[in-house]
């Protein structure tokens, strides 16, 4: 008997910063996730190197360039054989506006981060993201 094991398909997300406020993007698509709040980003496609999927997926979801910072440690199961990881995110040129996939995007502070209803494993995620990159 061999055992199958194959590697999890990784999800890419950026907590995007600034002026101590982070970037939540509300989903349009697919319908059962409508409505719920995320950190932006995607499945990272083979070839690609984490960061260049994030540069990419926040390319084509929110218009901006960015710059990809420090890994935020940790690791979220989102289904099995999927993960999300996620990384500090700098803008570097224009501002984020919604393009496919969301129809809204809040600028939140840290006492407004439970004002959205966040997609259930991008909580712990913006928990951590956000102790280790917003104002106190
Ligand atoms: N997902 C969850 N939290 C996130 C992101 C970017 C994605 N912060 C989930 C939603 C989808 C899957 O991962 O089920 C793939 O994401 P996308 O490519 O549809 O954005
Ligand atoms: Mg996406």
């Amino acid at each position: 008997m061999t055992e199958q094991r194959t590697d999890p398909v990784v999800v890419v997300a950026g907590a995007l910063v600034d002026e101590g406020r982070l970037l939540a993007a509300r989903r349009s698509t697919p319908a059962e996730l409508a409505g719920r709040w995320e950190l932006p980003g995607g499945k990272r496609e083979p070839g690609e190197s984490s960061e260049e999927a994030l540069v990419r997926e926040l390319r084509e979801e929110l218009g901006v360039e960015t710059e990809i910072g420090e890994r935020v440690p940790g690791e979220w199961v989102l289904k099995p054989g999927y993960v999300l990881w996620v990384w500090a995110v700098r803008l570097r040129s224009g501002r984020p506006a919604p393009q496919q996939e969301h129809d809204e995007l809040r600028w939140l502070t840290r006492d407004e981060l439970d004002s959205v209803d966040w997609l259930d494993q991008d909580r712990p995620a913006v928990a951590e993201a956000a102790a280790r990159l917003l104002p106190a």
